[in-house]
């Protein structure tokens, strides 16, 4: 079946004609997300904040012995962490509301080891609360996380901890607003303060903190929120601080401990976590997390060792190109503001996707494919091009290997190719290419495996050519894809 439609023609017309759509759509294939899953997924680039009294002591993992009295950020300003992260395109911010060291950065009931103990502003400082409203003001969304180890608790290896650290749970969901993202991390124990005893604490990773339960309050109190950790339930670490998701990285994952047998935050088999399992049967992506400096927390000394932005560029391939979200830390220095050498980074990475994304080649062409699902005009090729996300082209049942062409009045020079599943029917391409016609034959530019809610793929070189062929060669199960794009790095994106 064969569309002549352009562009700016197609996307009018395929809304309607999804409405009109007489052939039903594909069964979805495996694991699909949830609609909280899939709110996340469009969120892509998110930054993190590690801020506590490791940002005064000059360490990563603070012993829980602290005196309150050393958080002093004399200059704090939420709206300009907040008003700053906007402008470089983060789409909200994680904040660590407790780390290892137990200091809670809100005036929490559960313990004296908080913000409240502090002589900033008498005692009156609410961290969390400054930054979830800065957040809101400046149009961005709000995560928490807060440590399950905790260095400071006399109660910590109790079933009493457990009980305080699901009130803290409880005072940061219902106190701050909507939460996007609820992050638990996977350090578990060790040696601390633990209220004088200094002592070294040991808990079995597996049962002490009974997560499904904790997960189950999350549910009730913040039902929209995603759930991080190791082994999810809504969202699974890359298997690594790098930032770098695998190749392939699919969507979907089993996770097993690393002694084999089921797994837990904190006891995952990490190897397998950069890249998914390919017919798993949980709908688990990975979330990239990593820092923009050498340390997780502000360290004076790592002011010249911050990520330049053609570091952060090449982060961002490998985390949002590969179809995982990018938790890009930027930690508040000790006067409570983002550092500048940091900040510049961020404005880097931004004014290349600007740069880079703002104009997509395809919009320009004609779009032909070798099958349209039941040749119903609702699943047309031109849905790749149109700009919207839940329109897509699809395939009949049976064809499972399909190529769509975009037929260009001009050469167009590109070097980015940006291709999307419609992911609420599963993720069913196993490997693709993508072609230049060259005035003989096709030529192979570039391929890849997984896509799902997203693949980039960027290009040693820039091509011309005025046909480009999008190639599915291996599925497993009919198409249903959104997107296909065409971009230009400009040359000068980064002065
Ligand atoms: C880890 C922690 O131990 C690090 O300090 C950091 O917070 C990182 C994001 O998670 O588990």
């Amino acid at each position: 079946m064969i569309s002549r439609r352009t562009f700016l023609a197609a996307a009018p017309a395929a809304v309607a004609a999804s409405a009109a759509r007489k052939v039903p759509p594909p069964e979805p294939y495996g694991a699909i997300p949830s609609n909280r899953q899939i709110a996340w997924h469009e969120m892509e680039y998110t930054a993190f904040l590690h801020f506590t009294v490791n940002t005064f002591t000059d360490k990563e993992w603070g012993y829980g012995d602290e005196d309150p009295n050393i958080f002093q950020p004399e200059r704090f300003d939420a709206d300009a962490i907040a008003i700053a992260l906007k402008s470089v395109g983060a789409a909200g911010f994680i904040l660590t509301c407790k780390h290892h060291d137990g200091f809670c950065l809100w005036p929490t009931k559960t313990t004296d080891h908080s913000i409240r103990s502090s002589s900033w502003k008498g005692g009156q400082g609410d961290i969390v609360g400054d930054l979830a409203g800065a957040a809101r003001r400046a149009g961005l969304k709000f995560g928490v996380y807060l440590s399950p180890w905790d260095r400071n608790s006399p109660y910590y290896g109790t079933p009493r901890y457990v009980e305080i650290y699901r009130q803290q749970l409880t005072e940061l969901l219902t106190r701050y607003g909507p939460i996007f993202e609820v992050w638990h991390d996977g350090a578990n124990g060790g040696d601390g303060y633990y209220g004088g005893a200094r002592e070294k604490r040991t808990i079995d990773k597996r049962t002490y903190y009974d997560w499904p339960k904790t997960w189950e309050l999350v549910r009730s109190l913040q039902p929209l929120a995603v759930i991080f950790s190791d082994v999810g339930p809504d969202v699974r670490w890359v298997g690594n601080e790098r930032g770098i998701a695998g190749d392939p990285c699919w969507a979907a994952y089993d996770p097993v401990g690393a002694a084999g047998g089921p797994a837990s935050p904190g006891d995952v088999r990490e190897r397998e976590s950069p890249t998914g399992t390919r017919h798993g049967s949980h709908w688990l992506p990975a979330e990239c997390d990593v820092s923009i400096r050498p340390g997780w927390f502000w360290h004076e000394s790592e002011n010249s060792r911050v990520k330049t932005p053609v570091q952060l560029i090449d982060l961002y391939y490998k985390s949002v190109g590969r179809g995982a979200n990018l938790l890009l830390n930027v930690p508040p220095n000790r006067l409570g503001r983002l550092q500048e050498e940091d900040v510049s980074s961020l404005r880097g990475l931004y004014n290349y996707m600007q740069a880079t994304f703002r104009n997509d080649l395809a919009h320009e062409a004609k779009v032909t494919a070798s099958n349209v699902r039941g040749k119903d005009a609702a699943y047309d090729a031109a849905n790749l091009i149109d700009g919207q996300p839940h329109t897509s082209w699809a395939t009949d049942d049976e064809v499972h290997v399909a190529y769509a062409v975009l037929d260009f009045k001009r050469a167009v020079t590109f070097s980015v190719i940006a291709v999307k599943e419609d992911i609420r029917y599963g993720q069913r391409v196993d490997a693709f290419a993508v072609e230049r016609w060259n005035g003989v034959s096709w030529e192979q530019v570039a391929s890849g495996t997984s896509i799902g809610p997203r693949r980039l793929l960027r290009l040693n070189q820039p091509v011309t050519s005025s046909r480009v062929r999008l190639r599915v060669t291996e599925a497993s199960a009919s198409l249903v894809l959104s997107q296909f794009s065409l971009f230009s790095e400009p040359p000068d994106a980064l002065l």
